[in-house]
């Protein structure tokens, strides 16, 4: 089947719940007293400046710009999407099973984005300034999704922002390997090989046809099979010994049960981030 204008999904999905479904217990509000300001501020722009953009939509130009081949058309989106600030991309053909059971399918491509959270703010980590950095990253990156949604419309093509920092259509993770942006580390998190997993996540989906490059597999993968340095750091014991089979798929998976009430109480925690030997100058890395 090619990829086609957006369909409802027909397979089902494998690795599919919703937040809710998967957390067995709701996760504990951050302490608000300790609430820092600067992300009170952060989480107040993107809900009265770019929730209500992506809530209404990007309708797309009744004509579509044509490009000479898909390779052309991911060239131009990747140099403008690094030229409003994100700091990887990538490009993949979405998968349904990324998709989440209770959403439509949202288009066939899926541009994937990173943006790097600063390393002193995280060295920091559990604390209000990780909190902080966190919520900057979710902010500067959801407009980077927001305005390449504007111009994908502009162009003619559909585009469904998938914003860091709101409830999405897809799992970010696995549609960014997919798009070759890193791997899945033992602390669950996606690894890349510029910023180590010290970054923040979103998509945009479009029916612009876009080429896509295989997915590449680091050598850093096989080092995070035998470090545990994440493990031996996470607060909660929630990343795993070996990696499990999941829906067939042998993947690190972390308990969420023992993780949430950490992420609560530490204000988002972000140790499993700070810990990681594959961060860029890590003195752990073996290397
Ligand atoms: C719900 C959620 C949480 C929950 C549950 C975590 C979890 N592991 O699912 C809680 C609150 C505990 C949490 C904590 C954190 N989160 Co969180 N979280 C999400 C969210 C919104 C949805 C994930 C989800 O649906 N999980 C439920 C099921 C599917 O989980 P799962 O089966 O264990 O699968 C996980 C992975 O294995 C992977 N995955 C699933 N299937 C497959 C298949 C393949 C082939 C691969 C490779 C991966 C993969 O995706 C899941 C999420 O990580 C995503 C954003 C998004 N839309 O994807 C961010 C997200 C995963 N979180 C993120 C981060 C950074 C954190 C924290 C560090 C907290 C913080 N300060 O930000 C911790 C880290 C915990 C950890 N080590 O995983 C980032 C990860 C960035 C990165 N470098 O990878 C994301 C992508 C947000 C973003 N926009 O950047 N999170
Ligand atoms: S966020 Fe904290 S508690 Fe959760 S997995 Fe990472 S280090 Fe462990
Ligand atoms: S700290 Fe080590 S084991 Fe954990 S994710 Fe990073 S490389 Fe992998």
């Amino acid at each position: 089947m090619s990829p086609s204008d957006a369909t409802k999904r027909s397979v089902p999905p494998v690795f599919i719940a919703k937040p809710v479904r998967v957390l067995r217990e709701p996760i504990k509000r951050f302490p608000r007293r300790q609430f820092p300001q600067e992300a009170a501020e952060y989480n107040r722009r993107m809900s009265v400046e770019q929730m209500p953009l992506i809530r209404r939509g990007f309708q797309p130009a009744a004509s579509k710009r044509p490009f000479e081949s898909p390779h052309h058309a991911s060239g131009e989106i990747q140099g403008l999407a690094l030229s409003l600030g994100a700091h990887l991309v990538g490009f993949s053909p979405l998968r349904e099973e990324w998709v989440y059971a209770d959403r439509d399918f949202p288009g066939p491509y899926a541009v994937s984005l990173a943006m790097e959270m600063n390393a002193e703010e995280i060295r920091k980590a559990p604390g209000p300034e990780a909190l902080i950095e966190t919520l900057r990253v979710y902010h500067d990156l959801g407009w980077v999704i927001v305005k390449l949604a504007q111009e994908l419309a502009r162009m003619g093509y559909r585009a469904v922002p998938q914003h860091p920092f709101s409830r999405t259509h897809i799992l970010q993770i696995p549609v960014a390997v997919d798009g070759g942006l890193g791997f899945l580390g033992r602390n669950g998190l996606l690894i890349t090989e510029t910023f180590g997993p010290r970054v923040r996540l979103g998509a945009v989906v479009t029916n612009l046809e876009l080429h896509a490059d295989a997915p590449r597999v680091p050598a850093s993968a096989k080092f995070c099979m035998t470090c545990r340095a994440c493990r031996d750091a996470c607060p909660g014991g929630a990343i795993p010994d070996r990696p499990q089979p999941v829906n067939g798929v042998l993947k690190f998976k972390i308990d969420v049960d023992k993780c949430t009430p950490h992420f609560g109480s530490l204000l988002g925690c972000s140790v499993c981030i700070k810990a990681c030997a594959l961060n860029p100058g890590a003195t752990n890395s073996g290397a």
